[in-house]
């Protein structure tokens, strides 16, 4: 008899409670400040379904979803303004941790920031709505925990549960970068210094 045995293993960076509680609550106040300027709102899906947390995002461009399809905009959906700047200390951590994988020349263009309410979830995506496959996606943690899923490459591909605590960083790179992923579900009250409890999900991503 013979076997023929295949297995596919793609790498994907967890890394747990990287962010100190001092950066954790410098983060969060500096997701307040980009919501002053480019407030939350809930993005519909392309089918029209409002989406089960609600979004922002920084930089020179926003990552947008209504009946038009996913893509990525200048202009804020709701203000018809520019979003804000990626505030210092999102662009430093993404850039600190893109050259520690290697992407030395690493551009933070764009962060998605996710609020989730405890009733909040994604789900199972691809993130491909970037002209550039290439770089890396910074994801930071913040907030109550979550149980992520990840997949393979494929939608119909098994998927695992991770459990993502506030302050920590997956980084999805190369052989991970198209994975699929969601969020399954919050777990309440496991973390207190989003004082509205929830969770917070950063992205940072360099779409060109
Ligand atoms: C979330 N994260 O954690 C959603 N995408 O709430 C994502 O969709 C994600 O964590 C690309 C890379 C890393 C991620
Ligand atoms: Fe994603």
């Amino acid at each position: 008899m013979e076997f023929n045995l295949v297995f596919e293993v793609y790498f994907m960076i967890h890394l747990q409670q990287y962010l100190s509680l001092e950066q954790q609550s410098q983060v969060i106040q500096a997701c307040r400040e980009v919501a002053r300027i480019s407030p939350l709102y809930t993005p519909k899906m392309p089918s029209g379904k409002p989406f089960n947390c609600q979004q922002t995002s920084c930089g020179s461009y926003g990552w947008i979803s209504d009946r038009s399809g996913y893509r990525y905009s200048e202009i804020h959906p709701n203000t018809g303004k520019q979003f804000a700047p990626i505030p210092e200390i999102i662009y430093n951590l993404s850039k600190s941790l893109a050259t520690q994988i290697g992407e030395l020349d690493y551009i933070p263009q764009t962060c998605l920031i996710n609020y989730y309410k405890s009733s909040g979830r994604l789900g199972l995506h691809q993130d491909n709505s970037e002209q550039n496959l290439k770089p890396a996606i910074i994801s930071i943690s913040l907030g109550d925990d979550a149980v992520f899923l990840v997949g393979g490459t494929k939608r119909s591909d098994a998927t695992k549960e991770i459990l993502l605590k506030s302050g920590d960083i997956i980084i999805m790179n190369s052989e991970s970068r198209l994975l699929f992923h969601g969020v399954k579900k919050i777990i309440p009250g496991t973390y207190n210094l989003l004082k509205s409890g929830g969770r917070l999900n950063l992205t940072i991503r360099q779409v060109y």
